[in-house]
């Protein structure tokens, strides 16, 4: 049988390429009994829509930016609190103490959880220099996450909710002029086509992360749910290798486009740590108790 999945980012990024190995080894594992297959760049569903088509079935499967739905519950914001965990090994502690949780609001929402793969660290894009808060006030800024948005909402900036596809052009026309994202979606939307800064901030690292529809999964035999679970955790770690790996490079191919790119001013530095220590009292306000014991078991290793 075959299952569309729909996904959000090019073909051409490492989630999709890294969905195409893992679509492989579930048809290989399964003697081609499963054949998964994949639609990036939004084709079948877009970002926005992916988790809800799951949920209901119109899709088998899916790949989403889980942190686009802490409007739904703060849990799915756990890897975009501001300077919590902003290297690989910390996203990953952080990501292995929320994951007990994280599949058990997925599992309530009718999703079975597969796997997930984080993006490079954050950093935000600007089309001029920005050396504090108060240079940010009255920008447009793209939003991805209720996250992004507070940041414009603390940073007095113009919040738009945009897809990564739809990117280029909001920079293009004017409709977005700056944005918090990794170097890869930065490269990915040639970003300096429109924009000439890029501050390496390293505020989180978010996810991507796979899920199935839990009725599609229950229709699996188990020989074919063992595959999938085998390939899902393979798919997980060598995501997560891939994204470190490709980091650095990332970061020179915008410089080697005529960016500019650097590290925070000190000032821009201590008034983003504001905004950090804000947002996380907010978000362990709004996680409760599950949220303190995933914060302090990070916190413990
Ligand atoms: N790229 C995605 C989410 C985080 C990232 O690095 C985006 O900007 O939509």
């Amino acid at each position: 049988q075959k299952w569309d999945m729909p996904m959000a980012y090019p073909a051409t990024n490492y989630h999709s390429q890294n969905a195409a190995t893992f679509a492989k080894c579930v048809a290989d594992g399964t003697a081609s009994k499963l054949n998964i297959v994949t639609h990036p760049g939004g084709s079948l569903f877009g970002g926005n829509d992916i988790k809800r088509a799951v949920q209901t079935g119109q899709a088998p499967i899916g790949e989403r930016l889980i942190s686009a739905h802490a409007n739904e519950n703060p849990l799915f914001g756990v890897d975009s609190i501001p300077f919590l965990a902003t290297s690989f090994a910390d996203s990953d502690k952080l990501w292995k103490a929320a994951r007990p949780k994280m599949e058990a609001v997925l599992a309530k929402q009718n999703l079975v959880y597969l796997y997930a793969v984080p993006w490079p660290p954050q950093g935000f894009y600007f089309k001029k220099e920005v050396n504090s808060a108060a240079d940010m006030k009255g920008i447009k800024f793209r939003a991805y996450n209720a996250a992004t948005a507070r940041i414009a909402a603390l940073g007095g900036m113009v919040p738009v909710q945009i897809e990564a596809a739809e990117l280029s052009q909001a920079l293009a026309t004017g409709v977005a002029e700056s944005f918090i994202s990794s170097g890869s979606t930065g490269v990915d939307s040639k970003v300096w086509e429109s924009l000439t800064h890029f501050y390496d901030v390293q505020a989180w690292l978010p996810r991507n992360v796979v899920f199935a529809n839990k009725d599609a999964w229950d229709k699996l035999d188990d020989a074919t749910k063992k595959a999938v679970s085998g390939c899902a955790d393979k798919a997980g770690a060598e995501g997560a290798k891939k994204a470190e790996e490709l980091t650095a490079g990332y970061l020179k191919t915008l410089a080697s486009n005529g960016m500019k790119v650097s590290g925070p001013s000190a000032q821009f530095k201590a008034d983003l740590a504001k905004f950090g220590e804000t947002m996380t009292e907010e978000w362990l306000k709004a996680a409760g108790a599950d949220g303190k014991t995933i914060v302090d078991a990070f916190k413990a290793k």
